[in-house]
């Protein structure tokens, strides 16, 4: 699969993204995927203002967030129209530029190697072959999502919401890969790389580590199918880990090379990114640094209404029918509640159908507004495992896990 080339002369309207292409095209050809899209900006209230939407290969219109490397989010209201995020809608998140836009399925190759019995490298066909396919609906949400909304301010990425989705994935589990190439009792981790690489030698290369026991709890899985269609080449094509319930660090794309460690993983991107506080809230005072950090890990309890955006005006003594999302890290969601007084009085909502503990469950609610003005909606939810979502939100440095109540302004008139 080859990732089509878009002619430069067809960019943007858009000074922002023209400078940012400018930028960009002096030092990527990668950078000449982008165009700009036809459709209006989406306003995701971050300081910065309204961000750009841009069209990459086999992507619908997506919210620009970088160029290079791409980090493009999911438009808020496609999280409105089902519960599952649809391919050409996903986000795509990049850490390095070098990744690549051309792979040959026929001599693409997975290798095992490390505290293993047997080292393999496996086809495609090969890798099918192991064993009967399994299938899981689960949540891909990066750890930065909604990090735009930290207070005080972070580093990184300015997210909105987009960075988050919910598809069916086919593939294998990573417990079968592992039996298969036969785990040596002093195995501790297992590493994940994929095919993007860095441009700079002293850029980290991005490989990410799960304990062997998480790796072998037969849940993580090697997946070449989403939502019934090949990966998104932007998504990890032709395979990519799938981790239900973690956050999308762990979900490598393009996955290339596994490596069964004695030890634990000392790279980059576990033992300095991807941290968070090493405390009972993951937390600490805002503006603060931590004094022990560990790899972030499962999503905490998390969610939005969507079928309403903050300024939106909704009619007095009329029913309207609030929808929205919940998802956490694998307990499942156990109720969600709606406060349309600011936080006061709580309502449960009706949750949908159940597509599985690490899916996006939908709730609905019917609410009559009997009180004109400036109304504050907010939505709560809470998981099997008693967890639920603080009302102030807990801030750390990188501002990851973001999921403090969520309130949407709205007026009723
Ligand atoms: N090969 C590779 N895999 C990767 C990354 C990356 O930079 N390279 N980024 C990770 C991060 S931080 C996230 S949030 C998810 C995003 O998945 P998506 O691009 O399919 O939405 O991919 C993960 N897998
Ligand atoms: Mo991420």
């Amino acid at each position: 699969m080859k990732l089509s080339f878009i002619d430069g002369s067809r960019l943007s309207r858009r000074r922002v993204l023209r400078d940012a292409f400018a930028l960009a095209v002096a030092t990527s050809p990668l950078a000449s995927l982008v165009k700009a899209a036809d459709e209006p900006a989406e306003d995701v209230s971050v300081t910065a203002g309204p961000r750009p939407l841009v069209q990459y290969p086999q992507k619908r219109p997506l919210t620009l967030v970088t160029t290079r490397p791409p980090h493009l989010e999911t438009p808020f209201r496609v999280f409105n129209e089902g519960p599952i995020t649809p391919n050409d809608a996903f986000f795509v998140r990049y850490h390095l530029a070098n990744f690549p836009t051309s792979i040959d399925p026929d001599t693409y190759r997975l290798t095992i190697k490390g505290s293993v019995d047997k080292s393999l490298s496996l086809s495609l066909a090969e890798l099918k072959a192991l064993a009967e396919p399994i299938e899981v609906v689960a949540v891909n949400q990066c750890s930065g999502n909604s990090r735009a909304f930290s207070m005080p301010r972070v580093f990184g990425a300015q997210l909105g919401n987009g960075s988050m989705g919910n598809a069916r994935w086919v593939g294998v589990s990573l417990k079968t890969v592992l039996e298969k190439a036969g785990v040596k009792a002093e195995a501790k981790q297992v590493t994940f790389d994929g095919l993007d690489k860095p441009v700079l030698s002293s850029t980290p290369d991005f490989t990410k580590a799960l304990n062997i026991d998480h790796a072998m709890n037969g849940e993580p899985m090697i997946a070449w199918s989403m939502n019934g269609a090949e990966l998104p080449f932007l998504n990890g094509y032709p395979i990519r880990l799938v981790v239900p319930g973690y956050f999308g660090t762990y979900w490598v794309k393009h996955l290339s090379e596994i490596e069964v460690l004695d030890h634990t993983y000392e790279g980059f991107f576990m033992a300095k990114g991807y941290r968070v506080p090493d405390n009972d809230c993951l937390c600490v005072t805002p503006g603060t640094t931590p004094a022990k950090t560990r790899p972030i890990s499962k999503l905490p309890v998390r969610s939005f209404i969507t079928s309403v955006s903050h300024g939106d005006v909704l009619p007095l003594e009329e029913s309207v029918m609030l929808k929205g999302i919940a998802f956490d890290g694998g307990a499942g969601i156990s109720k969600v509640e709606v406060s349309i007084d600011g936080g006061k009085q709580w309502r449960a909502a009706e949750l949908g159908k159940d597509l599985g503990r690490f899916s996006f469950r939908e709730w609905t609610l019917p609410i009559h507004f009997a009180h004109r003005g400036a109304t504050q909606l907010m939505v709560r939810a809470s998981s099997n495992a008693g967890e639920t979502q603080p009302l102030r939100a807990d801030w750390n440095p990188g501002g990851y896990r973001r999921n403090v109540v969520e309130t949407t302004h709205v007026t009723i008139a």
